[in-house]
């Protein structure tokens, strides 16, 4: 099957600086949350770290030839605010800013464009001993860098992401604590993490386009999505309220109070819940500042739930049992770079791009010396059939990011979880490619999903795991 694909699509990877990079504090970098976060016992599996990760910071030459193989048109990657800007307060550490300069001039000179993110979680230590996203002072310090970086980068880069996954900050650095910095905040405190966040964006996408008019600016955005169980009006409907539903239990994880605010200017509707206090508290001048429209949304995208109408309501479909899981446990429910894509298409109406989806396999090197993963084909070639009918039903999706360019550092996982197109052969951190890197090579070349050369089936664009049964 071929996607519907123009040939002006971005076919990308993704990767982000702590957890590739290692050598946090070389040549004059800072430690970040995550330094600090990885050693205390018992919070990240294996007792892993950053320190040194994939050595990208050494080996970015190696990385960018990967990407250049690979044939993709862009690479997403995050600058480490602690390697440049350690004490957050503005005075430059030259040499970890020229590491950027490398890759970005690699990137280049490779053909590739370079979409960068400000920040995927690398908090410098010294923001966080001020207080971190719980004072304001912090998005004020993260704006004053993202406009110096604009400025840095002005003519190389025209693509910046501000914060990556600001939901993944309230609900599991601050709310569950299973991410640095730890913190287990009541509602008052995660909603105060949300606003900074908030206002870190509008402040540093003002800051970018003082620095660099021409910069476009996005910001990548994760949650819960819905897609209904079977295609009637009634379930589709139920799938998008499910989707942007606003309740006490689990805001911190939807696209919505993050996007709301940002596109629409206003907070979702929450009477009747704890948050309600918390969201008039919040001034018209700040809400100025929060709705800062993007250019483009970036969305990170790895599975949903399947919904069907109930009465005036709806509820999750049951998954059954050995529903299809990845390494991770998580859910395959291609339908959700569908249906998913299109609510979020529909309710902000601007352009966007899958900043994130991929798959956590239990790779490994097989006897041949290579590296076989059927399983990310697979998902794979579902998961972009079903984004190619979102595009065919009128999404505006612009590109694809494959997470990730490389196995790396899952955060609490540590390397444990391996998401990568190439396989990173640890200690030694040899690079190699495995059969999805190849065949998403195909797909970049020829849009065609089919699952191998030698395999014409086409790919469905729903799941054909559903079994058939009578069971209700
Ligand atoms: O590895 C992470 C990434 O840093 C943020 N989005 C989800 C990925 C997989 O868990």
């Amino acid at each position: 099957m071929s996607g519907n694909f123009g040939t002006d699509f971005v076919w990308g990877a993704a990767s982000s600086a702590f957890q590739i990079e290692g050598f946090s504090t070389e040549d004059g970098g800072g430690p970040s949350i995550w330094d600090t976060f990885c050693r205390v016992p018992g919070k990240i599996a294996y007792d892993d770290n950053g320190d040194i990760a994939c050595d990208s910071y050494h080996r970015c030459g190696e990385d960018i030839g990967l990407l250049k193989e690979l044939g993709v048109k862009a690479y997403r990657f995050s600058t480490s605010w602690a390697r440049i800007d350690p004490r957050a307060d503005g005075s430059w550490n030259k040499e970890g800013l020229a590491y950027y300069d490398r890759v970005v001039d690699l990137c280049l000179s490779s053909g590739i464009t370079p979409y960068l993110t400000l920040y995927h979680w690398e908090l410098p230590q010294a923001a966080q001993d001020r207080g971190g996203w719980q004072v304001r002072q912090t998005a004020e310090a993260f704006a004053r860098f993202a406009g110096m970086m604009a400025d840095h980068f002005r003519g190389r880069v025209s693509h910046y992401f501000t914060l990556n996954e600001p939901q993944c900050t309230v609900a599991l650095g601050h709310q569950s604590g299973v991410h640095a910095p730890g913190k287990q905040l009541d509602t008052a405190g995660q909603f105060g993490v949300l606003v900074n966040q908030l206002l870190a964006h509008g402040l540093a996408q003002r800051a970018i386009q003082a620095a660099d008019p021409k910069a476009l600016v996005g910001i990548a955005s994760t949650g819960r999505l819905c897609y209904p169980e079977t295609e009637t009006p009634e379930n589709i409907q139920a799938a998008r309220e499910a989707t942007f539903a606003a309740t006490d239990g689990d805001w911190t994880f939807t696209h919505h109070w993050l996007l709301d605010p940002i596109c629409l200017g206003r907070f979702p509707d929450c009477a009747g819940t704890r948050l309600e206090p918390l969201v008039r508290a919040v001034t018209p001048e700040d809400m100025a500042i929060m709705h800062t429209v993007p250019h483009m949304l970036g969305y990170n995208i790895y599975n949903g739930h399947a919904v069907r109408a109930q009465g005036a309501g709806y509820v999750y479909a049951p998954r059954w049992p050995g529903f299809p899981r990845t390494a991770l446990k998580w859910p395959v429910t291609p339908e959700v770079l569908d249906w998913g894509v299109r609510f979020l298409q529909e309710r902000y109406g601007l352009p966007g791009y899958i900043t994130e989806n991929g798959v956590s396999c239990n790779d490994r090197v097989f006897l041949d010396g290579q590296v076989h993963d059927p399983d990310r084909i697979d998902f794979l070639a579902r998961y972009l059939a079903c984004l190619s009918r979102a595009i065919e039903n009128g999404a505006d999706i612009r590109g694809y990011f494959h997470w990730a360019l490389t196995d790396n550092f899952e955060w609490h996982n540590g390397y444990g979880e391996r998401f990568g197109l190439v396989f990173m052969d640890y200690p030694g951190l040899r690079r190699i490619p495995k059969d999805s890197f190849r065949w998403y090579q195909q797909v970049i070349r020829t849009g065609n999903l089919t699952l191998s050369p030698g395999n014409q089936s086409s790919v469905s664009a729903r799941s054909p795991q559903r079994p058939e049964c009578d069971l209700p």
